[in-house]
């Protein structure tokens, strides 16, 4: 039975007794130049695949038979300049995977056999490939304790008190799950830094991991508390300007590098909900920033800072903070400094607009945070495909340098002439079996590599690719699977937070709604903030009458969004308080449309029900009767949002439930 342990690395015989034996007869011997710890584990990959793909074992071997097929591994220093490009093809019936570096190979190797897995026409492979950004990093939110900050697969993947003299052999799988995707890099703690991390007994545990990394070309990063000065190191302060806090970072930094030579770098939430920063003494995020970059410049690394900050002001508007507090510091920060921020300027919701922080700092480099876990996204109970959300964001237009100027370009770096480039996911893994809780989850941290590498690739081509890898090569129920992951997203959306809502999940654990929720340690932390119902209408009022929020975007943006009649319903309560009785371009009003939503999201789980069940005879049973038991609570808890969001606005409306969804009494 499947337990989802292997992901999309499943190597399981392929049944088409044709098909096999046409790749077999391709692939008789595996050829390389070198026996590195990279250049083994690629090997390893290749040699396992093609062993479990296709029954037979190739001949490892220096030398290429010219006599026979098969895959030639060949560093070439004529390929292209990009360290982690590659070129696979096919020349006189031999598979060739060529780049500059063993970095590489490795990736097109996985390529290859990810081709396998779908069942491609090889006969005229011909495939040049390079990462669009460099730094493509996984955010664990893990604690020392071993629990995980938001996260729904169980405990922290990482056994602490075992390292660092015992390790998990699931580091290995972990790492390889990764590779195959092309992440190659990994902040192992929570941003909510305990400063135990940067104590040696910690830094020996982390350098096991990055040992083992290493040869999968994944890069270790820590989260840093800025306080550590203070709780570790025994001075009186932590200011960043202060000559014996600087020295203090100073000496950490080449500690980390005695211990982990090829250490990447360090992740900062500072002067957010409550954690330590530069603004304790006075100081700027730029500050801050810039004085933890001087430690690592030497050794090569890296600071990723954070601009997720916001205030606690009942009157203010929480999506406008970042904005006001990191633009002014737009070639204030050193270089290498990467400024990380989240998708949208509230919190990861089911749908927020773009952070208009994208396209506003031309000469500091912005790198994008995603969220995997599922955080504002029913945990690992609900099946939400995330491919459509992350694209959505990637391919909006910021129009900071005219049309044309989408997220992506300005997180690749080709917007502005970013000198670093990176993107980060917030981790959905954990200890469970099947790493992500939700066994079709594992297709988000999977689209979350893929989009990395590339996001110009498709959410449907990436659906297709996972499912196939994953679940089935059936076209039939490949199809059906793909529809029910492509539609999940906004299915979810329809039934937490139509129109724009946001921010109107249960208070602390961010599960399950709770709109009428009105007092909280912060008023930003409430519902009532953000949806603003009364007895005329509801929404929040971002446009010029309200908190101009939409007066940070360029232009054409404030133009369309600006406005009720041009701003697409998909954001329409994210920026506009509107009446009830409002008309939207679909004829209906607000009221009737905002019904309609929720229950048509409610019932689309109930059909995604009726087409797990439909694919039944493609996938493994206990597979799919545990898929299916997920569906079953997804299903309730979408009813639990209509019913619990629908009567609770009602009472503001005061209008009936529109007559398709009245119940017969
Ligand atoms: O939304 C908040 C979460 C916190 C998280 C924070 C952040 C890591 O509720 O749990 O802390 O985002 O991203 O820093």
């Amino acid at each position: 039975a499947d337990d989802g342990y292997r992901l999309w690395l499943k190597y399981d015989l392929i049944q088409d007794v044709k098909l096999r034996a046409d790749y077999a007869r391709s692939f008789t011997f595996i050829s390389t130049s070198s026996d590195s710890p990279m250049m083994k584990v690629t090997v390893a990959e290749l040699e396992k695949g093609l062993k479990g793909l296709l029954g037979n074992s190739p001949a490892i071997t220096r030398q290429a038979n010219v006599q026979k097929p098969g895959i030639i591994l060949k560093i070439d220093k004529n390929e292209t300049p990009d360290e982690e490009a590659y070129h696979l093809f096919r020349k006189n019936g031999q598979t060739i995977i060529s780049s500059r570096t063993e970095k590489g190979l490795l990736y097109g190797a996985f390529t290859l056999l990810r081709a396998i897995q779908t069942h491609q026409n090889l006969d005229k492979l011909d495939l040049s490939d390079s990462p669009k950004i460099q730094h493509r990093i996984l955010n664990h939110w893990d604690n020392t304790n071993g629990s995980i900050e938001r996260g729904y697969a169980g405990e922290s993947l990482w056994k602490w008190y075992d390292l660092p003299d015992n390790t998990d052999p699931r580091y290995v799988d972990y790492a390889r799950a990764n590779a195959s995707i092309g992440i190659n890099g990994t902040v192992v703690n929570n941003v909510n830094a305990s400063a135990r991390f940067l104590t040696e007994e910690y830094l020996l545990k982390v350098k096991e991991l990055a040992n083992i990394f290493r040869p999968y070309n994944i890069k270790v990063f820590l989260s840093v508390r800025f306080s550590a000065p203070k709780n570790i190191g025994g001075l009186a302060t932590s200011d960043p300007l202060d000559p014996e806090v600087r020295k203090w970072w100073k000496e950490k930094a080449k500690e980390i590098y005695g211990i982990i030579p090829d250490f990447g770098g360090f992740l900062v939430k500072a002067n957010s909900e409550g954690e330590p920063g530069p603004q304790d003494y006075g100081r700027s995020h730029a500050d801050g920033a810039n004085m933890l970059a001087e430690a690592v410049e030497p050794f090569g690394g890296i600071v990723m800072w954070r601009a997720f900050v916001y205030k606690a002001n009942p009157n203010g508007d929480r999506t406008k903070e970042a904005y006001e507090d990191f633009k002014p510091l737009d070639g204030q920060f050193n270089k290498n400094v990467i400024v990380q921020v989240k998708n949208g300027p509230v919190d990861f919701q089911p749908r927020e607009p773009f952070h208009p922080l994208f396209g506003a700092m031309p000469q500091t480099p912005i790198m994008m945070e995603f969220q995997i876990t599922q955080e504002y996204l029913g945990f690992a109970t609900h099946w939400v495909y995330l491919a459509p959300m992350f694209k959505e964001c990637l391919d909006t237009d910021t129009y900071a340098e005219g049309k044309g100027s989408t997220v992506a370009k300005v997180i690749d770096g080709s917007l502005h002439g970013y000198k670093i480039t990176g993107i980060a996911g917030v981790a959905n893994t954990g200890s469970d079996r099947n790493w992500c809780g939700h066994p079709m989850n594992q297709a988000n941290w999977y689209a979350f590599g893929r989009l990395a590498w590339d996001y110009a690739l498709s959410s449907e081509k990436i659906a297709d690719e996972w499912t196939r890898m994953t679940l089935t090569n059936q076209p039939g129920s490949v199809q059906t699977i793909k529809q029910i992951m492509l539609q999940s997203r906004e299915n979810t959306v329809n039934y937490m937070t139509p129109l724009g809502l946001h921010h109107i999940m249960g208070h602390n654990l961010h599960f399950g709604p709770m709109p009428w929720l009105s007092k909280s340690a912060r008023p930003d932390w409430t519902s009532i903030y953000y949806h603003k119902a009364d007895s005329l209408g509801i929404g929040f009022n971002r446009s010029a009458s309200g908190s101009n929020s939409v007066g940070l975007y360029a232009k054409e943006i404030r133009k369309q969004w600006g406005n009720a009649g041009t701003c697409p319903p998909e954001y329409l309560l994210w920026f506009h308080h509107v009446s009830w009785d409002y008309k939207l371009s679909s004829g209906k009003t607000l009221w009737d449309e905002l019904c309609s939503r929720y229950y048509q999201g409610e019932s689309a789980v109930e059909n995604m029900q009726n087409q797990w069940n439909s694919v039944k005879k493609d996938i493994d049973p206990e597979l799919f009767r545990f898929v299916a038991g997920k569906l079953k609570v997804q299903q309730k808890e979408a009813l639990w949002w209509r019913d619990a969001c629908v009567l609770y606005f009602q009472q503001f409306a005061r209008k009936p439930i529109p007559a398709p969804y009245q119940k017969p009494q």
